[in-house]
């Protein structure tokens, strides 16, 4: 047929295979590819029936996601899209269509088109447009609904999560599983069904049910995705898709789903989340480490410090099935972590989110410990103890000691400087930071920072690692609080001097709230522990210049022992079930002392909260940039998204600031140095940028990241 669809036979069964690695994306060359394979098919009468398979580890992981930037951007028509060709699958002979791996988003809509489905029992399917802030755009709304019901389709379609081959099976959207060969096993289906009238999924309405009857589902889906899924588009869109199937024939129903599809595709969230996509694909690609790169596979680990990091890192350790030792100094602390870890699992049960059985397991592989005894054993370490210089530096003398000597040492320090804690040891080569974000068991990043001595191989195995657990690994240079933190930092801070200029806590919580944050930067530090931040600004103050403004009022309540939520008032007042509520008594405290300190005050916009808030970040990213400490703007952007809530379909905050235009991000900028000083100067990559017109998105960093 072509490079990317072969025809084949197996006597009366034709055998269409897709083979356009690494995922059999459905560009366009497959598309043309399976059409003139199944015309071949229509015009030979010695051929009875059709299998569709995908060569290589998968099916078809859906459209080519890289052809919808060259739509957008005009340079190549929008095109009548698949639906023509599965129309075509569908009104042919019989198709029995073989998955394996993903059927994901058009690769599951060229599925729905086969008349029969046959799946190994280890494939996935599923309609993850959503998280690309689109819909299924080839028939997907419409056909899914007619084979598995109205409430699956609407869960499968919103939420994007793919859902496995024994349940596809249950569900009725496969016909059959096979055990061993699936090709052998999908002819073999194929020869039942030859002659067979085919079965269109198109005219299979049974599972519709009456659009009244299902009134409730959509208003309950609604409110699910508003609240679930809040800012975006593209959930709720699907539902009025799906909603369309119900209503409308199959024709009218994929004309809505079209036009719903354009809008989302058009939509900036569309872009953003493409560009989220793609990005945390590009951070594993470090250009001075090739994938080559001899990596150690870490099979046995252990962490030191039992606290709340340390056992959020056991946990992630055991539930990619590593076997890991947990190490604290004292026994009532090593007690208190594993209880810690039991309760996290047990809740997990509660809410049905794992299974006794997988908890077990788990925990067995957490082997708790008071010494270095096995120590020697293990492939990695992970210090996590409490964040000071003298002690980590003394875990690290420890552990030069009793690992073997292949062993990689990490610290999971969030300030601190790596060269520092590995001069320690006598192994620098050995040290690297893996800076996991709280909780580590759920928070999908993981930080791994190079130290001026960390070799090529330590920095492939923590990459390599942060695959295996599950993790998004990021490449950062050595530097106070690294990417994220250092960024963070500037955020923090303006939201403070917000506060102190007149605007309430949850005035600037909610502005940046309703921009799509996970949670405001003052209940996050209510969260965090306020005494955390207060206590890295006692140990730094020495470095603050003089007469430049410093936040006052923080350090002010963890005076009064309002350290967050632990302490049960922070920035809030928090109830048992630790709701915060809005503290008069914190408001009137923080304006006497901002009055005190000589800070006028006024009525501050939401505007202007989100501007301060996200500029400061985008200044300070453009100097972590420049100096080579994150590897490309993207990086920054997948640290934002996946470690500080930074809302995806924003695109994270270097991609934001490119869509409100890097000139109108400086000029404020130069506002904001103006009116507040020093601590607004635009960072000379800023500038240099918007002075020629330029964006992050086309900028080459220095490419390597800085020790
Ligand atoms: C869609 O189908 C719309 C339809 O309704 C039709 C409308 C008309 N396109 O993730 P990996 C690349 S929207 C292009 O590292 P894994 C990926 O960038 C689509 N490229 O592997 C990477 O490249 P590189 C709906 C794609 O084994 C390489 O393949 N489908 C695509 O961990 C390997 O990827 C989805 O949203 C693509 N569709 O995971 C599924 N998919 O090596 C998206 C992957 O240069 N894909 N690449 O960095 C996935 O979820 C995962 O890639 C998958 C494999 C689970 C399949």
């Amino acid at each position: 047929m072509n490079d990317v669809v072969q025809l084949t036979r197996d006597r009366a069964i034709a055998i269409i295979t897709i083979n356009n690695p690494p995922v059999n994306a459905l560009s366009p060359a497959v598309a043309e590819g399976i059409a003139s394979a199944i015309e071949q098919v229509g015009k030979d009468d010695s051929i009875a029936a059709g299998v569709l398979i995908g060569a290589g580890r998968t099916f078809v992981a859906g459209a080519d996601i890289k052809e919808f930037g060259k739509i957008t951007s005009g340079k190549v028509p929008r095109g009548s899209g698949l639906l023509p060709l599965l129309l075509r699958i569908e009104d042919s002979k019989p198709v029995v269509v073989a998955i394996h791996g993903a059927a994901f988003g058009g690769g599951l809509e060229l599925a729905m088109a086969g008349h029969y489905r046959v799946a190994a029992p280890s494939a996935q399917l599923g309609q993850p447009e959503v998280k690309l802030g689109i819909i299924p755009g080839a028939g997907g709304t419409q056909r899914l609904p007619r084979l598995v019901g109205v409430a699956k389709a609407l869960e499968m379609c919103t939420e994007g999560n793919p859902i496995s081959a024994e349940e596809a099976l249950l569900a009725g959207l496969v016909d059959q599983l096979m055990a061993s060969d699936l090709l052998s096993g999908a002819i073999a289906f194929a020869r039942e069904v030859a002659g067979k009238p085919g079965r269109k999924t198109r005219d299979r309405n049974d599972k519709l049910s009456s659009a009244e009857g299902n009134a409730q589902l959509f208003a309950a889906a609604r409110e699910r995705a508003r609240s679930r899924q809040r800012g975006r588009k593209a959930p709720l869109a699907a539902i009025d898709a799906v909603e369309a199937a119900t209503r409308l024939s199959f024709e009218e129903g994929c004309q809505v789903e079209r036009k719903l599809f354009d809008d989302c595709l058009f939509s900036e969230q569309s872009k953003a989340l493409i560009h989220i996509f793609f990005g945390e694909r590009e951070v594993s690609k470090i250009p001075d480490i090739p994938k080559e790169t001899p990596a150690l596979s870490v099979n046995s680990a252990a962490v030191v410090g039992a606290g709340t990091m340390g056992g959020g890192i056991a946990m992630v350790f055991a539930n990619a099935g590593v076997p890991v030792l947990l190490k604290d100094a004292d026994r009532p602390a090593l007690d208190r972590g594993i209880a810690t870890i039991q309760k996290n699992y047990l809740s997990s049960v509660k809410r049905g989110r794992l299974t006794q059985q997988f908890v077990d397991e788990r925990l067995a592989l957490i082997r708790p410990t008071l010494a270095y005894d096995d120590f020697g054993a293990v492939d990695m370490v992970v210090e996590a103890v409490f964040e000071g210089m003298a002690l980590k530096k003394e875990v690290f003398r420890q552990l030069d000691r009793v690992c073997s000597k292949g062993a990689i040492l990490a610290t999971n320090t969030s300030t601190l400087d790596i060269d520092e804690i590995a001069s320690a040891t006598s192994r620098p080569e050995a040290v690297l930071g893996t800076h996991f974000f709280s909780p580590a068991n759920v928070m999908r990043l993981l930080e791994i920072v190079r130290g001026r001595r960390t070799s090529k191989e330590a920095i492939a195995t923590g990459m390599q690692l942060s695959r295996k657990l599950g993790k998004v690994g990021v490449l950062v240079g050595n530097c106070r609080g690294f990417v994220g933190n250092r960024m963070f930092h500037h955020y923090v801070r303006e939201s403070v001097f917000l506060v102190e200029e007149g605007a309430s806590p949850e005035l600037v919580d909610k502005a940046l709230y309703d921009f799509g944050m996970a949670l405001g930067p003052l209940a996050t530090g209510d969260l965090a522990g306020l005494d955390v931040g207060w206590r890295i600004r006692k140990e730094y103050r020495h470095l603050e210049k003089p007469g430049v403004r410093q936040p006052i009022v923080g350090d002010r309540l963890c005076e009064l022992g309002r350290f967050g939520q632990k302490t049960g008032a922070g920035w809030y007042k928090y109830d048992e079930s630790r709701r915060a509520i809005p503290d008069h008594e914190v408001n009137a405290l923080v304006r006497k002392w901002a009055i005190e300190a000589g800070i006028p005050q006024r009525e501050i916009s939401a505007q202007e909260i989100v501007e301060r808030c996200i500029y400061a970040l985008v200044n300070e990213g453009c100097r972590v940039l420049d100096e080579g400490i994150a590897l490309r703007a993207a990086d920054i952007d997948v640290i934002y998204v996946d470690g500080y809530g930074f809302p995806a379909f924003r695109g994270g905050p270097m991609w934001y600031a490119d869509t409100v235009g890097l000139r109108n991000v400086y000029d404020r900028i130069r506002d904001f140095h103006e009116q507040f000083g020093e601590l607004w100067e635009p960072a000379p990559l800023l500038t240099r940028l918007a002075e020629e017109d330029k964006t992050f998105a086309n900028f080459v960093g220095q490419q390597t990241a800085v020790a």
